[in-house]
C-alpha cells in the first residue's frame, strides 16, 4: 500500500467553471483518487478555491458584493458543483484561508532570511481611466513572443510563454480598453528564482517519464535564454495575503500584498493543513504529507493541470519550496492537459460560450458528462466537444453497451428464474475464452491508469464492456432456456456477477452508475478484482437482487439539437 497525494489545480473564485475546465484538472484528477482508493491505497486529495488577484475583486465589483463576501459565496457555490460532479476531494480548501496566509507569509519570510527576495523600484502600467494601477492579466496586448493579439500582461495564452505588463505590444487596459495608460514607480518584492536556475534544471532532469508536455514547456523556459527571469511576487492591490513575513512588516510594502500565483500553490499545502483541523487532527496529520522530515519521503505526489499552468508548477512553486531551505515535499509527476474546444471554437468564461458546470447537471446526471469528458480527455492533443459527438457516445457506450447489459440481464432473471442468482449448469469453452479475455483487457486497464493514460484506460473498460455484451450475444440464455434451463442458470449468473464486476472497475469513471449497479445486486463488496474467478463468483447462488430503474437514458435528437442552439450563444 503507497500514500498518494493528489493536487487538481486550484479553480479561480470568479465565477463557474466551464467542462474545459473541468476536464483540464478536477475531473481527471478525481478519477485517478477515485482508482487508486479502489486498489487500496492511502490517498490526500486535495483541491480549493483560488481566491485572490485581480479578477476576485473585479468580480466581486461587478456583483456588487464586497470581496470577502463574493469569494465566500462562490466558494460554497463551486463546493456544491464540485459535490454535484462527485469530486471526491479530501478537503476542498480556500487559498484565502488563515492557514494560507500564514504559511505563504512563513515561506516569503524564509526567502527573504535565504537572501532570495530583492526589492526592485518599478516601473507599472497605471490606468487613468480606471484610476488603479493595473496588474497582469488586466493588460492586454501583443505577444512579443509569438505575435498573438489577446495575450495577457501575465501569460500570452497562445505560446505560453510568462510574460510581464510591459512587455506587450500596443498594450490596453482589460477591464475598460482605455489605452489611456502611463507608467508608474512602485516598489515590489522580487524573487531572484534566476539564482536556482541550475537546481531547477537538475531537479527536472531527474525526473523520468514524465509526459513530454509538461517538460517541454518547462525546459523551453528553463534554456530559452530569458526562461527563468525573476517574478515579481507583490501586488498593489487590497485583497489577498497582506506582504508580511512571519509577522513582520517588510519596509515600503504596506498595504500590498502577494502576487496571487506566489500564494495559490501554498494553498496546495495549507489546505491538508485545513483539512487537519477539519478533523481535528494535529500538525503532523498533514505534515507527514509534505514534510520530508515528518514522513513525506514515502509519499508520491501527483499534480494535475492545464497546460497554462505548467511553468508556475515546473517552476515558480518548486522554487518557493526549494528556496526556503525546509524539507518541503515536491512534486513526483504532473499530469498536464491541452485545451477541449467547444463545437467550432473555444470554450469561453468571459463571452460565456460553452457548457457551464451548473448548466451540465442541470440537463443530465453527473456521470454522463465524467464519461464523455474522460473518454475524450485532452491528453495528446486539443479535443473538442460536439452535441454530435456527446450524443453518440453516451448513447453508444453508456445506453446501448452497459445499460443495455444491466437491464436486459436483470429483467431475463426475473421473469425465467425470479430475483436471485440461478442455480446450476457448467462452465465450459465459452467463458474460459471470456475470463481469459477479460483478463488481458482488465490487466490493461489497470495499466494505463496507474499511467494516466486517461483515454486508453476508457478504451479498455469500454472494451470489457464490450466483452460481457458480446458473450451474451453469441451465449444467447434466452434461447438456450427452451431447452436447457440450466446451462442458461449458469450464463445468467455469470452475467449477474459480470454485473457487480463492472461495478467496481467502472466506479472511478462513473461513480453513480456503480453504485446503483451494486445496490441492484443486493451487495456491496467493492474490492477490487485481484483474481477475476473470484470476482465474479462473488454473488452465490440464492443471492437476491433487483432490477435497477434505466441506467443511462439515451439523448435524443431533438434534445441534442436543442441544446446546441441552448448553448451556441452568451451565457445568459
Ligand atoms: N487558478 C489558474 C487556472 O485555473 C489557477 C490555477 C492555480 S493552481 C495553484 O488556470
Ligand atoms: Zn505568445
Amino acid at each position: 500500500m503507497a500514500r498518494i497525494l493528489i493536487t487538481s489545480a486550484l479553480p479561480y473564485i470568479n465565477g463557474i467553471k466551464h467542462l474545459g475546465n473541468l476536464v483540464g484538472s478536477q475531473l481527471p484528477a478525481d478519477l485517478y483518487a477515485r482508482y487508486m482508493r479502489a486498489r487500496g491505497h492511502e490517498v490526500m486529495f486535495i483541491c480549493a478555491t483560488d481566491e485572490h488577484g485581480t479578477p476576485a475583486e473585479l468580480a466581486a465589483a461587478k456583483a456588487g458584493q464586497p470581496v470577502a463576501d463574493y469569494c465566500a459565496r462562490l466558494h460554497a457555490e463551486q463546493a456544491e458543483l464540485a459535490q454535484g460532479f462527485r469530486l471526491s476531494f479530501d478537503h476542498y480548501g480556500r487559498s484565502s484561508s488563515a492557514r494560507n496566509h500564514a504559511l505563504t507569509q512563513h515561506l516569503a519570510a524564509r526567502l527573504g532570511a535565504a537572501g532570495l527576495i530583492s526589492e526592485v523600484t518599478e516601473k507599472q502600467v497605471f490606468s487613468i481611466g480606471d484610476n488603479r494601477f493595473l496588474p497582469d492579466r488586466y493588460i492586454e496586448g501583443t505577444c512579443p513572443n509569438c505575435g498573438y493579439e489577446r495575450a495577457r500582461g501575465d501569460q500570452c495564452e497562445n505560446c505560453t510563454k510568462q510574460l510581464d505588463p510591459t512587455d506587450l505590444i500596443n498594450p490596453r487596459s482589460a477591464i475598460s480598453g482605455s489605452t489611456d495608460l502611463e507608467v508608474r514607480e512602485t516598489k515590489h518584492l522580487f524573487l531572484r528564482q534566476s539564482t536556482l536556475r541550475d537546481t531547477l534544471d537538475q531537479w527536472i532532469d531527474s525526473q523520468t517519464g514524465w509526459p513530454v508536455l509538461t517538460t517541454s514547456i518547462a525546459r523551453k523556459w528553463l534554456h530559452d535564454g530569458d526562461g527563468l527571469q525573476d517574478r515579481g511576487i507583490t501586488r498593489d492591490l487590497d485583497w489577498g495575503v497582506p506582504a508580511q513575513f512571519d509577522g513582520a512588516p517588510w519596509q515600503g510594502m504596506e498595504g500590498k500584498v502577494f502576487y496571487v500565483w506566489f500564494d495559490a500553490p501554498i494553498e496546495y499545502i495549507a489546505a491538508t493543513a485545513e483539512w487537519a483541523d477539519a478533523q481535528g487532527l494535529g500538525d503532523d496529520a498533514w505534515q507527514r504529507w509534505w514534510r520530508t522530515d515528518k514522513g513525506a519521503d514515502d509519499v508520491r505526489y501527483v499534480q494535475f493541470m492545464g497546460k497554462d499552468n505548467v511553468p508556475f508548477h515546473t517552476l515558480s512553486f518548486p522554487a518557493t519550496l526549494i528556496g526556503s531551505g525546509e524539507p518541503w515535499k515536491l512534486v513526483d509527476y504532473i499530469k498536464s492537459f491541452n485545451y477541449l474546444n467547444y463545437d467550432g471554437g473555444q470554450f469561453s468564461t468571459s463571452q460565456g460560450r460553452g457548457v457551464f458546470m451548473d448548466q451540465a447537471l442541470s440537463l443530465l446526471p453527473a456521470d454522463y458528462w465524467r464519461w464523455w469528458l474522460l473518454s475524450h480527455a485532452p491528453e495528446n492533443s486539443d479535443s473538442e466537444f460536439t452535441w454530435e459527438n456527446f450524443q453518440a457516445s453516451v448513447n453508444k457506450d453508456l445506453a446501448d453497451v452497459l445499460g443495455n447489459l444491466v437491464s436486459r440481464v436483470t429483467k431475463f432473471c426475473r421473469s425465467k428464474f425470479g430475483e436471485v442468482v440461478p442455480e446450476g449448469g457448467t462452465a465450459g469453452a465459452r467463458e474460459a475464452a471470456l475470463m481469459q479475455a477479460l483478463e488481458t483487457r482488465l490487466r490493461a486497464y489497470e495499466r494505463h491508469m496507474e499511467a494516466m493514460e486517461i483515454r486508453k484506460a476508457a478504451g479498455e473498460l469500454r472494451a470489457l464492456w464490450v466483452l460481457g455484451n458480446e458473450y451474451l450475444q453469441e451465449a444467447a440464455p434466452w434461447s438456450v432456456f427452451k431447452t436447457d434451463p440450466e446451462q442458461a442458470a449458469l450464463q445468467i449468473r455469470l452475467a449477474l456477477n459480470l454485473i457487480r464486476f463492472y461495478a467496481v472497475i467502472s466506479q472511478p469513471f462513473i461513480p453513480d452508475a456503480a453504485e446503483r449497479m451494486m445496490q441492484a445486486m443486493g451487495c456491496n463488496d467493492w474490492s477490487w478484482p485481484e483474481r477475476l474467478e473470484t470476482a465474479l463468483d462473488r454473488l452465490p447462488t440464492g443471492h437476491p437482487f433487483t432490477v435497477p430503474e434505466v441506467l443511462f437514458a439515451k439523448i435524443s435528437d431533438d434534445a441534442r439539437a436543442d441544446w446546441a442552439e441552448r448553448f451556441a450563444g452568451q451565457r445568459a
